[in-house]
């Protein structure tokens, strides 16, 4: 069975945007793969926010995964920090890795535009994923097209390794995941769904009431027409829209378009909401059992062994390789 790496960062409480995009596909993948799934904690503090919890967002995202419906039996569950190991081994990647490199890389280069202040961080994260990925000979990795360049610099990175010092690490591929799952803002329906966005109104939590979550889809920016049909570039709002009550229900566009051809926009914001707050109160059910469960301290406890052990291993291998000390 293949081995499959993929994690979340705890920058605010997940979106559902990030449980469209990745987490329905990390369940989906969870019987195909070997499965190892994390809270990328060090990642979060590469662009320094002031307004959130680390703490409190990294058990709160352990405890949504489970009751989304990441099932702890299928997948290794761990906290990255945790694992001296991911931080260790970044530094000899980055000691393969050239600036130029980095400096080429698009999310650096739109995150870092206009800015004369940011992080270190900001610029060698990419070595860091590579990290978190060659640390445990992970086969497959799951990413938007955003991330896609940063697995190819992995592979890059691992090539030259492995040129220089012998066979020490697997190649990952990226796993693409559908392009119709990018959940966009309900205000700015030409932009990402993102945690840390300063709009609320533009983004539905997991943990938003259901209230909050009605009054956001039915206040959710659309156009002048009143038809519910699905064309992205003319009718963004509504198209994102559709994309979501497709992701939920697991309907066809053609199928909802039909469903709603004589409907106005108010009856089809009525029914995405529905759809919406039907599933999300579900998973906070769940929530609620697993906050202040003992089983996530278990289950990080297993995680956090099992992982440690993996990665000592290969950190041990690369240093052998090198020459260091030992
Ligand atoms: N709007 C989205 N639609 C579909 N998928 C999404 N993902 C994120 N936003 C959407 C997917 O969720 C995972 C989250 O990865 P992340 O936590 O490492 O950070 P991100 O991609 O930067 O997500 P956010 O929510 O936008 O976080 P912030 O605001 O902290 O930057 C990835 O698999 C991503 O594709």
């Amino acid at each position: 069975m293949k081995r499959m790496l993929t994690g979340l960062q705890p920058t605010g409480v997940i979106t559902l945007g990030n449980y469209i995009g990745a987490i329905k596909q990390m369940i989906k993948n969870q019987d195909k793969y070997e499965s190892y799934i994390f809270v990328a904690d060090l990642h979060a503090i590469t662009v320094p926010k002031e307004d959130f919890n680390l703490k409190e967002n990294t058990r709160s995202l352990i405890a949504l995964y489970l009751a989304c419906g990441i099932d702890p039996k299928k997948n290794t569950i761990f906290v990255q920090s945790q694992n001296e190991y991911h931080a260790n081994l970044s530094w000899v990647l980055e000691c393969n890795t050239y600036f130029g490199e980095l400096s080429r890389m698009h999310q650096f280069k739109e995150k870092s535009k206009g800015k004369e202040n940011f992080t270190a961080g900001l610029l060698t994260y990419p070595v860091l994923m590579a990290s978190d990925i060659l640390i445990y000979d992970t086969d497959i990795v799951p990413v938007g097209m955003d991330q896609k360049q940063h697995v190819e610099l992995a592979r890059d990175v691992a090539e030259r390794f492995n040129n220089k010092f012998g066979k020490t690490f697997v190649i990952p591929e990226p796993l693409i995941s559908d392009v119709g799952t990018k959940i966009m803002d309900l205000v700015d329906p030409t932009k990402k769904m993102s945690k840390s966005s300063e709009n609320q109104n533009g983004v539905i939590r997991l943990l938003d009431s259901s209230d909050e979550i009605r009054k956001k889809i039915i206040k959710a920016t659309t156009d002048s027409d009143s038809k519910v049909k699905f064309d992205k570039d003319k009718k963004p709002g509504i198209s994102n829209l559709i994309n979501i009550y497709k992701s939920l229900t697991g309907k066809e566009i053609e199928e909802i378009e039909e469903e709603f051809k004589d409907s106005n926009y108010g009856q089809f914001k009525k029914a995405v909401a529905d759809t919406v707050v039907k599933e999300i109160e579900e998973i906070q059910k769940r929530y609620k059992e697993y906050i202040d469960s003992d089983i996530i301290d278990i289950i990080l406890e297993e995680g956090l062994k099992k992982t440690r052990l993996m990665a000592k291993a290969k950190l041990d291998a690369v240093k052998r390789k090198i020459g260091f000390y030992n």
